[in-house]
């Protein structure tokens, strides 16, 4: 999974990224502002259930789910609409799969902000309409040169030309109506039709309101209307301080621990983030448990057995013959796999089995 950090100039972009990324990662270029080159991390994703199978097994290597954290430059209010969005930065927006929008809610006069004052409510409806109008600036220019296109082709190739165009018909009327592509729902065809396209507001999304300090245990209430305004668009909000978070993120462990109580945070916002991608991605973890490794496998919502066996090996899958299934809370409640095995807790399950969040699975196969 990648995620962009996306936002104004100053909302705090890089913060958060140093507070998702903490000291931890991997960091490829730290430049920081306004470099054509983003920042870049891979973040492993923290999981209690995890923790919990590496005391059982103490393998001799645990591997973690990971998230690619992406922080691409600053939005330019306007931008869309003038320049429009520079080919590095479309590039890096293509990349991922899903945005976090950092909105500046921390009052700090030595930080200038782009629109002159804080006003969070302002910020994100700014970003969505900056995506808006580059939305409707791709489809209008596509919708010029389609019909010509269209007139010199016959057959099939001609009937996805013009499926193309009613569809693009359809994201001009809705971006004219200031309707990010989000909210649409698109059959399998539809979106095949525009695969080749990254319409900005279409990417999953989620909102991080950077707010003060002092403001941490109103969490989102500290930015009034906010959270309507998200949850009318079905996007997830989270308040965080990001400068705090990057301080805690630099702590060790028992530091950390300390620290968060003190402030009265219950779990590091790095954490709940993650979670929150995942599940706007519909993801879910699986794990692969054993002496050697306990591994967690990070597969969309509904995948069946025989796919998910395709994530660790195209043997696995081909040669796929039944998969041995134990919950993760049924393997914790009878303590071991052996343990669970003797009260017929561990499930033999086919091809078709739809992998549930939390499964811990033994492929059997034969190639
Ligand atoms: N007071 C305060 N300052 C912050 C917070 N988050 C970021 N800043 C400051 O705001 C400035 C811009 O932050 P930065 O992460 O570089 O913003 P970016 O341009 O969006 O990447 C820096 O001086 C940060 O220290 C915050 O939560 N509170
Ligand atoms: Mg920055």
């Amino acid at each position: 999974m990648k995620v962009g950090i996306i936002g104004l100039p100053s909302s705090g972009k890089t913060t958060v990224f140093n507070a998702i990324s903490g000291g931890n990662a991997e960091v490829h270029s730290f430049s920081g502002a306004s470099s054509a080159e983003p920042n870049m991390a891979v973040v492993p994703v923290p999981d209690d259930r995890q923790e919990w199978l590496k005391g059982l097994y103490k393998p001799k290597k645990t591997a973690y789910a990971t998230v690619e954290l992406v922080d691409v430059s600053g939005v330019i209010p306007g931008q869309a609409k003038t320049e429009g969005f520079s080919p590095q930065m479309l590039t890096n927006l293509r990349q991922v799969d899903a945005l976090v929008h950092v909105v500046r809610a921390f009052t700090d006069p030595a930080i200038t902000h782009p629109s002159g004052a804080v006003n969070p409510l302002n910020d994100a409806e700014l970003l969505e309409l900056e995506f808006i109008i580059a939305d409707l600036g791709v489809v209008e220019k596509r919708l010029a040169k389609l019909d010509a296109e269209i007139q010199k082709k016959k057959g099939p190739d001609k009937s996805l030309l013009e499926a193309e165009k009613d569809l693009l018909v359809q994201f001009q009327k809705d971006l004219s109506d200031e309707k990010p592509l989000r909210q649409k729902t698109l059959t399998e065809e539809e979106l095949k039709l525009i695969r080749g396209y990254t319409f900005l507001s279409q990417k999953p999304l989620l909102v991080v309101a950077n707010v003060d300090e002092a403001d941490i245990p109103k969490g989102a209430d500290a930015v009034p209307g906010l959270e309507k305004w998200c949850s009318d668009r079905g996007m997830p909000l989270i308040a965080f301080c990001a400068k705090t978070e990057m301080e805690i993120a630099q702590l060790d462990e028992a530091e950390r621990a300390e620290f968060l109580s003190a402030l009265g945070i219950e779990e590091p916002s790095r954490d709940k983030l993650i979670k929150a991608a995942y599940q706007l991605l519909m993801l879910i973890a699986f794990f692969t448990v054993g002496e050697d490794e306990v591994k967690a496998w990070t597969i969309t919502r509904g995948t069946i057995a025989q796919e998910a066996a395709r994530k660790i090996h195209s043997d696995i899958a081909r040669g796929f013959i039944r998969a041995e299934v134990c919950a993760y809370d049924t393997l914790k409640q009878h303590g071991t796999w052996n343990g669970a095995k003797d009260k017929g807790q561990v499930r033999l399950e086919g091809k078709e089995y739809k992998v549930q969040d939390g499964d811990c699975i033994n492929y059997r196969f034969a190639v």
